[in-house]
């Protein structure tokens, strides 16, 4: 089992110029994030829910967007010490994978990966959305009241490793704003990386406040 499971949210992709979901305005074309990614959206209107992960598909793919040193000393860290952190990611996008991470699962889906809606089989896509089985695939994503992906695999991982890390959060949303809950449950350590106090700062043994680009490496040299 791993010693160290991490959480990371959009904060640790801030730097490599995703934008965040609730910091700014938190609007898409004057649609709050929880009025797009739901299903009752997507069945009201899929041309709008695709037209903004089609958009988001191509931030992604700009070939200006790339890990930064948070990302970067990640997959150092786990290069190095291999089998030793799990990166759970809040992220669809794929930058812990460009960085050369490879334990990471992405519990609310992934943005360069299509579904489709009848067989529900899964492909890897580019920034057009194909069809399959004679309909467009939706977006493989987890969107509000969905159940996310590998929720007992998190669980048990959680529940079985020496420290739980949440990097870039906002601690807003469920089930992943209660993982600290459950390892300190566990009696885990557990620790927080983020700009400024979060909903959820509360839980963690420690806060450390601070760009992630900066605090993680900083960090993990410290661990490693
Ligand atoms: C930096 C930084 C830098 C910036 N360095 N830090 C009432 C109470 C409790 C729960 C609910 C409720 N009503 C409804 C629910 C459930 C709901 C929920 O939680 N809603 C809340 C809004 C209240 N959750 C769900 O529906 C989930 N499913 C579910 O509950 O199923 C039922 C079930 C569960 C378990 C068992 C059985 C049944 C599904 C949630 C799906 C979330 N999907 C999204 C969108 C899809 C992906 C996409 O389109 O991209 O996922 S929403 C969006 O929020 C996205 C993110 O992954 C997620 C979390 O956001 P994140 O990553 O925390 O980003 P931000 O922007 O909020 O925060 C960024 C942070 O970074 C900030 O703190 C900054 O300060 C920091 N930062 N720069 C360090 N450089």
């Amino acid at each position: 089992m791993f010693k160290y499971v991490i959480l990371t949210g959009a904060g640790i992709s801030a730097e490599s110029g995703l934008k965040t979901f609730r910091g700014n305005d938190g609007l898409w074309e004057n649609h709050r994030i929880e009025d797009v990614a739901t299903p009752e959206a997507f069945a009201r209107d899929p041309n709008l829910v695709q037209r903004f992960y089609q958009l988001r598909r191509e931030q992604l793919l700009n070939p200006e967007i790339k890990p930064n040193a948070a990302h970067l000393a990640l997959a150092k860290f786990q290069t190095d010490y291999p089998g030793q952190l799990l990166i759970v990611t809040q992220n669809v996008d794929n930058l812990h994978e460009q960085a050369g991470s490879s334990d990471v699962w992405h519990m609310h889906g992934e943005l360069l990966k299509g579904r489709c809606q009848v067989c529900h089989e899964i492909q890897d896509i580019g920034l057009e959305m194909p069809k399959h089985c004679h309909k467009p695939m939706r977006p493989h994503i987890v969107w509000f009241g969905e159940v996310p992906f590998e929720l007992d695999a998190i669980a048990t991982a959680v529940s079985k490793a020496e420290t739980f890390v949440a990097i870039g959060t906002s601690g807003q949303v469920y089930p992943a704003a209660g993982f600290v809950q459950l390892a300190k449950s566990y009696d885990k350590n557990t620790i927080e990386f983020n700009l400024e106090a979060t909903d959820i700062s509360g839980y963690f043994d420690q806060s450390y406040f601070g760009a992630a680009s900066e605090t993680i490496p900083t960090w993990l040299k410290k661990i490693g």
